[in-house]
């Protein structure tokens, strides 16, 4: 197989069940009538922390699960559709192991994620699906990352919603952080930081909430001051037509209760990967 559809509604990351509500709308709305494999994800309200990590147990089995389903189907792309942000977690780490390492994964995002369980008040795992991707989460998921990847892989757009310590750890590691506002050529300054990346294949992690909440309401945590919504589809083109796209998702969809343009744009994006 050369593509894989994978559904993961993973929501525990946010602790926020209208996560899960949102994947499952998606499916309804838009992907009645796609071939699709799914991540099966617990329900249990319930959720303990250990190693730092609020439903540490559930977000460790879901993550082997998609690994699993990752590394079975053989796939060269990924669309992913999640569930909270570290819904794509397997995705990525797949993709930087298919590709061994020649990978940059461009993160828009309005937050960071990239919290070391040890610096985070609330546990929740969406704040630091970057950090485990990087190897920071410790012993809690060495089994699921036995190659960390590198932060020169990584460009952050939108993040404008940091903590200190991310804020820190960010600098430290020279990751580029590019404004949502204010660039003249968004797509030219994305490209240039990906090219100083050095890697050939681009993975696109989409956190709806790197969007103007004004624009697109939809999102489980939104943040002011966003990339407006008319920018994004001629990014993510622009994108497709100048670099290897091998990797594509989006997240942190809350219901809207009904189907909207921009969310049948990203689907279609995504089948179309
Ligand atoms: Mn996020």
């Amino acid at each position: 197989m050369d593509k894989l559809n994978l559904i993961n509604p993973q929501w525990q990351g946010g602790a926020d069940i209208a996560v899960l509500a949102g994947t499952r709308e998606i499916e309804e709305l838009y992907l009645k009538d796609a071939p699709a494999a799914r991540v099966p994800v617990s329900g249990n309200p319930a959720l303990t922390a250990e190693h730092g990590v609020l439903g540490y147990r559930e977000i460790k089995q879901q993550t082997l699960d998609a690994s699993g389903i990752l590394r079975g189907s053989g796939a060269k792309r990924v669309f992913t559709v999640g569930g909270s942000c570290d819904a794509d977690a397997a995705s990525i780490l797949y993709a930087n192991e298919i590709y061994r390492g020649d990978l940059a994964v461009l993160w828009l995002d309005a937050h960071g994620d990239i919290n070391a369980p040890e610096e985070s008040a609330t546990h929740l795992f969406y704040g630091m699906p970057v950090r485990m991707l990087l190897g920071g989460c410790g012993a809690a998921f060495a089994d699921i990352v036995p190659e960390p990847m590198a932060p020169r892989q990584f460009v952050h757009l939108g993040a404008r919603d940091l903590e200190a310590a991310e804020s820190r750890f960010m600098r430290r590691s020279r990751m580029p952080v590019i404004p949502a506002r204010g660039v003249a050529d968004l797509p030219g300054a994305i490209l240039e930081a990906l090219r100083i990346t050095g890697r050939r294949h681009l993975y696109v992690h989409l956190d709806l909430d790197v969007l103007e909440p004004a624009d697109f309401p939809h999102t489980a945590v939104p943040v002011e001051a966003g990339l407006p919504l008319s920018g994004l589809m001629p990014l993510l083109t622009a994108l497709r037509q100048k670099t290897e796209l091998v990797g594509f998702g989006f997240f942190e969809y809350i219901p809207a209760g009904a189907k909207t343009g921009a969310m049948e744009q990203l689907v279609r994006f995504g089948l179309d990967l």
